[in-house]
């Protein structure tokens, strides 16, 4: 039964996301106050609809959770409802479980209260929801209501046929010639309005039905074009931003393309990966050269073809990645400055990366220790599971590395991308939201979106939340910051 419905929800599994491609969950590694909480929110596949939570709270001592859904900004954001207990398991009283019901599309967040111990604290965590898909109305209850709709008209019709027939007769008495055509022509008239009335309501039904299909969100599409040689232009595609309503009033969060706000320093953070090998792969970060127009420099790179995935977050929190394919000629572009960063000649591996210097990139298959001090290893890989991926930099002597910096006000950058480049996911130490939208879901200036990032030298070790959204074979690349330049550590994983 529980691989039956695995099965269903594997065939449910929408064909788009946003803020990643096809990779819908969020994951959210963060604190409530004193307590250290794993976050997965599983948005609904279709709005209105249930969000699934799962809470997984590191250390033993949170007792109690609520959560309860919120708007993003506007009036909503402030009318909480209230909130619903998480489930605790009986199995592990670590692990809490909730469901929300999300009523209406875009940009929410779930506050999560914990209670235990020390007290009670709370987080936010981003939630973008949209519908992805439409549900075609079951096979059964489709026949079991066109058996009923026809019961229906049939007793209409008959009623009408009775009535205009027999209504003025004596009791006993049977229907005269003119009483029969009376009723004959009663019968017409209501055979005539029932069949329009059919007409009219199959029209109306597939006229709803296909505005609900106009508000499903599609994966924006960009149209890249190379200039000059070496200079990416970007015009991004707005699929999603007529969301007509009924009484057309414009929806507050309807998705723009000239409210764009920085996510950790940038207004666009784009990912370049060539297929099919992934050998090569950069992280850029183009300048916005008018509303949905950006360019970027390239580096130096070796002809193929390649996927581009652009990352970029609306004032209201909702995160997009607008992706494209491009066949490029050898590019002999500029040389990485700034933030900008990546390599064309990486060597996937399942466990060490090599970096510069003689240094490495090791995967930790182990996870942390247990309740009692045990060490665990990673168990297989398995879809639809939140993990710590966790990687530590060692030195060539194989001492943890001490010249750490942030990069981007964080202690890492990892993508978490299929072999076929249909599944993509930028995940940071906090997860896999955008870190815009932490700020905004927290009250703070989303633009000022450095001012809580980590300026202090992070530890020998990363580790990023996240799960694999189906079974596949994906790659992860891993970006640090050392002694001043960013390195990146390329790894294969297996999901079940
Ligand atoms: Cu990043």
């Amino acid at each position: 039964m529980k691989k039956l419905f695995l099965f269903i929800f594997v065939l449910l599994l929408p064909l788009a996301g946003t803020a990643h491609v096809n990779s819908p969950d969020v994951f959210y590694d963060g604190y409530a106050g004193p307590y250290h909480l794993l976050v997965t929110l599983r948005p609904p596949l279709v709005v209105p609809g249930v969000a699934q939570v799962q809470i997984r709270s590191v250390s033993n001592d949170v007792n109690e959770i609520n959560i309860l859904p919120l708007r993003m900004i506007g009036v909503g954001a402030k009318m909480a409802p209230l909130p619903d207990a998480a489930k605790r398991s009986k199995d592990d009283p670590q692990l809490f479980t909730g469901s929300l019901w999300i009523m209406v599309r875009g940009s929410w967040k779930v506050q999560v209260q914990a209670s235990g111990s020390k007290g009670t604290a709370q987080l936010e965590v981003p939630l973008p929801a949209v519908s992805t898909s439409s549900q075609p109305m079951q096979t059964g209850l489709g026949i079991l209501l066109a058996f009923l709709g026809l019961a229906l008209a049939a007793g209409l019709i008959g009623i009408i046929f009775a009535a205009t027939r027999e209504a003025a007769l004596n009791s006993g008495e049977g229907p005269a010639p003119a009483e029969n055509r009376r009723g004959r022509i009663g019968l017409g008239i209501a055979a005539v309005i029932v069949v329009a009335a059919f007409i009219l309501g199959n029209q109306w039904w597939g006229s709803e039905a296909s505005a609900n299909d106009r508000l499903n969100y599609k994966v924006p599409n960009m149209k890249p074009s190379l200039v000059e040689g070496s200079v990416l232009r970007l015009h991004l595609e707005n699929p999603n931003a007529s969301e007509p309503t009924r009484f057309r009033s414009e929806q507050p969060d309807r998705i723009r393309l000239d409210d764009l706000i920085p996510d950790h320093g940038h207004i666009m953070h784009l990912f370049i990966v060539r297929m099919p090998d992934m050998k090569a792969f950069w992280h850029l970060h183009p300048d916005q050269v008018q509303t949905g127009d950006f360019a970027v420099n390239l580096p130096i790179m070796p002809e193929g073809q390649y996927k581009l995935y652009a990352d970029i977050v609306h004032h209201t929190g909702f995160p997009e990645t607008q992706v494209a394919t491009v066949n490029l000629p050898a590019v002999t572009g500029e040389a990485l400055s700034g933030d900008d960063s990546g390599a064309f000649d990486l060597a996937p591996t399942d466990k060490v990366a090599q970096l510069s210097g003689g240094y490495r990139m090791v995967w930790e298959s182990d996870v942390p220790p247990g309740p009692n001090g045990e060490r665990r290893v990673l168990p297989k890989l398995k879809a639809g599971q939140p993990y710590w991926f966790r990687f530590r930099v060692e030195d060539k002597d194989g001492k943890p590395a001490t010249d750490l910096e942030p990069y981007m006000g964080m202690a890492g950058h990892a993508v978490f991308l299929s072999a076929d480049g249909n599944v993509f996911a930028h995940v940071h130490p906090a997860g896999s939201v955008s870190m815009a939208a932490v700020n905004l879901a927290e009250g703070r200036n989303p633009k000022a979106a450095m001012e809580n990032m980590e300026h202090n030298a992070p530890a020998a070790e990363v580790s990023f939340p996240y799960g694999f959204p189906q079974p596949g074979e994906y790659h992860i690349f891993v970006q640090v910051k050392r002694a001043g330049k960013v390195e990146t550590g390329e790894f294969v994983a297996k999901a079940d």
